[in-house]
């Protein structure tokens, strides 16, 4: 699978995830070295090393919109897969579903929203429509909906059940919108199925109130030989047309797809970004979504310290091997150890976390999910409880233009495994390259060291007793700026 995606298993990342995972694991690291280097090499070269007080180039600095910010400051996000595969336990519907075996028997949607916030999740993102093109909504512009349903007698309307429940609940809700879809008989007759993609994206933006991220899937891939419509014509979707359409309608939602234009996909779907990740990228990499190839993945996974776009990474996964609900999965629920880490794999790699948990035919969170994911938000309150460098004295000095070290006094020796580094990403993104040393006599000693931090870099690493800690940040790519250091046990 030369282009990351494929389809039988419904995981476009690989028809095989343990293969994949081990796969893109590999390319990591290797990408992560190349992209350093190059980051390096670019930084050096780059005019705004040298001249970075001329406030032109740093304007030119790409910055995140207000959107992205907040996007990304929320850290964790739940998606919710739940359609017609519920109930034929399948990952991908080939669009000759019933409506009729669509009837969850005790839907709760506020139950949702409710067990998302007590896990700490700030966004629901529903799968309106998944490729099967059932459509969770009573649509006018297909009968292939809820409206043909014996659930709610017909009347039942499954996104405003969960926008209010998100509402009520405070949190934002999010919608997926497939744009493969294997039911409508216009896909693949271009202009035609435009337009009835962009009726049905009017319809979910206008009738919903405010809706805060857009999910367009990329699958399937650009070789998939099931991406056929029904004339036998592979679908031209009109991107520029969709994307300036959501602005119109939601200006303030950000769009993801591996193109943007707002969140971009992280280029795998194990909730892995890669080491480092900028949320920069070069657009003309990755110019729509679904488009393939070692570059792409590259850029998905990496971003580019020299992008022009601000276009930060989501790290999407599973809680089980599916993104639909599957009984015989119950027993495949990821631990709170896998979760955890993931959540350091994620957010503690400048992204964010979009963790799936898909309702069963009944339309409920199934209860281990539910206590896997209420384990994972214990441990990480339980790590991030105390600050120990909150009350330590700080001094910050920047060393060159490109370099600058942050000194912590915690005022007496203390056990330390997790530190927290944060930049001051309203003004971008800059550091490249840092150590970070802890010391309690005269003896410095190496505690970890990366590349970029972003909004959040975690590192974990075996207990070390410091009451001295130093970040020497030695590469930037712009004026350093004074990063934040959390230390914990
Ligand atoms: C993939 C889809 O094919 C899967 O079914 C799922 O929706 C995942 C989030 O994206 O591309």
């Amino acid at each position: 699978m030369d282009d990351g995606r494929i389809g039988e298993s419904g995981n476009r990342q690989s028809g095989n995830r343990q293969s994949g995972d081990r796969q893109s694991e590999n390319l990591a690291s290797r990408r992560s070295f190349l992209a350093t280097m190059a980051g390096v090499a670019v930084a050096s070269r780059m005019p705004w090393s040298r001249f970075s007080f001329s406030t032109d180039l740093l304007a030119a600095r790409p910055v995140p919109s207000a959107s992205q910010l907040e996007w990304q400051r929320d850290e964790f996000a739940l998606f919710l897969h739940f359609g017609v595969n519920t109930f034929t336990d399948r990952e991908w519907g080939d669009g000759k579903e019933s409506p009729a075996i669509f009837n969850p028997t005790a839907l709760d949607a506020r139950a949702w929203a409710r067990s998302a916030k007590e896990v700490g999740a700030k966004t629901l993102v529903l799968t309106a429509k998944h490729h099967d093109g059932f459509c969770l909504w009573p649509t006018k512009t297909t009968e292939h909906s809820v409206a043909k349903s014996p659930w709610r007698g017909g009347r039942g309307d499954l996104v405003r059940e969960f926008v209010d429940a998100c509402r009520a609940e405070g949190l934002k809700p999010g919608l997926y919108l497939s744009p493969w879809d294997r039911h409508e008989p216009r896909y693949g007759d271009s202009p035609r199925y435009n337009d009835f993609y962009c009726e049905q994206l009017t319809e979910l933006l206008t009738r919903y109130g405010a809706i805060h991220e857009v999910w367009f899937d990329g699958a399937p891939g650009p070789n998939d030989p099931q991406g056929v419509g029904a004339n036998g014509q592979r679908q031209k979707y009109d991107w520029p047309r969709i994307w300036q359409l959501v602005r119109k309608l939601q200006p303030k939602a950000v769009m993801f797809s591996d193109a943007g234009p707002d969140v971009r996909w992280i280029g795998n779907e194990n909730g892995t970004a890669g080491d480092p990740n900028w949320s920069t990228v070069d657009p003309n990499v990755v110019p729509y979504p679904g488009v393939g190839g070692a570059a792409v993945m590259r850029m998905l996974q990496n971003g580019d310290p020299a992008g022009t776009s601000w276009r930060p990474g989501e790290s999407d996964v599973s809680i089980r091997p599916g993104w639909f609900y599957h009984p015989r999965e119950d027993t495949r629920v990821k631990t709170v150890d896998q979760l955890v880490n993931l959540y350091f794999t994620s957010v503690g790699r400048n992204s964010k976390l979009l963790l799936n948990v898909p309702p069963t035919r009944e339309g409920r969170l199934h209860e281990v999910d539910v206590a896997r994911m209420a384990g994972m938000r214990e441990r990480l309150n339980m790590m991030f409880a105390r600050d120990l460098a909150a009350k330590g004295r700080t001094t910050w000095k920047q060393t060159s233009e490109t370099s600058a070290v942050l000194e912590t006094d915690l005022g007496t020796p203390m056990s330390a495994s997790i530190a927290d580094l944060r930049e001051d990403i309203t003004r971008g993104q800059r550091v490249a390259q840092y150590t970070l040393e802890g010391r309690t006599d005269e003896t410095w000693k190496a505690i970890s060291k990366g590349r970029t931090i972003g909004c959040r870099k975690l590192d974990r690493f075996t207990a070390v007793t410091v009451r001295y800690v130093r970040l020497t940040i030695t590469e930037t790519i712009d004026t350093p700026r004074q990063v934040r250091l959390g230390l914990y046990s």
